[in-house]
């Protein structure tokens, strides 16, 4: 057990579900940073939740946001973590073009917000830091696969947010000699992965097809290249950076890269079905091998102002000085998300009509 006090911002996201439950695991004492909601947003640290009346609480949760500084610097005089992890993020690359200017205050000046929490009170020789960089930073393609030396471009809102992000944060540890590290983290899935991003977007869609619940699946550019991999092992590797002596800047990432229309033809595998592709461009249709039925139609509400088109990491670094490697095999995770979307739908569908049955009733007086 090793006694440390954790804060973790963005605690009811993907990767702060997964860093709370491992650094739980670890002995830590995790407090974690939850927005006000008028629905329930902790579905995915619900299985961590402990009654704070109980004693030995381990995690606790506050109430904040990322654009209010005076709440973060109370949290953090409070808390005084001897690591914080700076998850919490407007995260989604397509909305960060419709949300642009509340990207950059949440993603960009949050992220300033809490590092000047921990110079202002004192915390600089303390409290180190995690910055949840992203391979958004190298936008358009320079060189492949992309290390820790490539020279960024961003291309969304999203992206220039992270980078002044990203730069703070390398800047604070110059400057204030802060323990502050960047993970440039490749994409990374889970059964978690919010339901608007592609590969979650595409496994609810397989499950539901299946089921017969949906006929098909709307997205926009399939020949986009990503290196997805994990988030249960991403974390790990976050934890990693934090524990090294001195301070520095990771790539996490798999080394690997596919199509998003080859994520599209792994999915519906899963469920024992082929997709032949024909078309091109808008016109492109993924069709169901043995039927001929449309699966995948290409619709381009979901394209980009900008496109990031290949993303490709070289997670060398974080080999040889963390130890560091993704150990989820691609066919693994895709398999994993296909099988909880298809009990998550399933579920999902009964709800729905027990609930249509309860209304019924009381409409017929029952
Ligand atoms: P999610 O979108 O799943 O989670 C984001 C978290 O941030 C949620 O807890 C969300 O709260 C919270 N949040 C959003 N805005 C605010 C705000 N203004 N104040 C406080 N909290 C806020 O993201 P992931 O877990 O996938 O990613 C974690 C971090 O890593 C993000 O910063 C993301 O940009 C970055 N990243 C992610 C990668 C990936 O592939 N997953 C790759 C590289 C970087 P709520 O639940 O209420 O919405
Ligand atoms: P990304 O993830 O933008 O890489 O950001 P996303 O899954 O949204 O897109 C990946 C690629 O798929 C293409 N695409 C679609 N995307 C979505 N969301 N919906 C669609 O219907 C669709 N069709 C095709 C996109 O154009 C894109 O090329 C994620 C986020 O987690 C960021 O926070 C993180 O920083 C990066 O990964 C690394």
């Amino acid at each position: 057990m090793t006694g440390k006090t954790a804060l973790i911002t963005g605690v009811t996201g993907q990767d702060g579900a997964y860093l709370a439950e491992l650094l739980l695991k670890k002995g830590y004492r995790v407090h974690g940073i939850k927005r006000r909601s008028s629905s329930f947003n902790t579905g995915r640290i619900d299985h961590l939740y402990q009654d704070p009346h109980e004693r030995d609480v381990r995690l606790t949760l506050h109430y904040g946001d990322m654009t209010d500084a005076t709440n973060l610097i109370r949290i953090v005089q409070e808390v005084q973590p001897d690591e914080i992890y700076n998850l919490a993020a407007q995260s989604h690359v397509q909305v960060s073009f419709e949300t642009a200017e509340y990207t950059a205050n949440a993603d960009a000046l949050g992220t300033l917000r809490l590092l000047e929490a921990i110079r202002l009170l004192g915390l600089a020789d303390r409290t180190r830091f995690y910055q949840a960089s992203t391979s958004e930073l190298y936008g358009k393609v320079q060189e492949i696969p992309q290390s820790e030396t490539t020279p960024f471009h961003p291309r969304s809102p999203y992206a220039a947010a992270k980078l002044y992000a990203y730069w703070i944060t390398a800047n604070y540890r110059e400057a204030y000699g802060i323990h502050a590290s960047n993970g440039i983290l490749f994409n990374h899935e889970s059964p978690i992965r919010g339901e608007t991003f592609v590969t979650r977007k595409i496994t609810r869609a397989v499950a539901a097809i299946s089921l017969g619940l949906q006929d098909r699946i709307y997205l926009g550019n399939l020949d986009a290249e990503r290196d997805w991999g994990h988030a249960r092992d991403y974390v790990e590797g976050m934890w990693r950076i934090l524990q090294q002596d001195t301070p520095d800047d990771y790539v996490l990432a798999t080394g690997e890269k596919r199509s998003v229309r080859a994520f599209v033809e792994a999915a519906f595998a899963e469920i024992g079905m082929a997709v032949d592709w024909q078309g091109e461009g808008l016109d492109e249709t993924g069709r169901d091998a043995r039927t001929g039925q449309t699966l995948v139609e290409v619709d381009p509400r979901y394209f980009r102002p900008t496109e990031v088109e290949l993303l490709l990491g070289d997670p060398s670094k974080a080999q040889r000085k963390l130890g560091w490697q993704a150990t989820t095999p691609f066919s693994d995770m895709v398999a994993e998300m296909v099988r909880a979307d298809l009990e998550t739908v399933a579920r999902e569908a009964d709800q729905r009509r027990l609930d249509e049955e309860h209304t019924q009733r009381l409409a017929q007086g029952a």
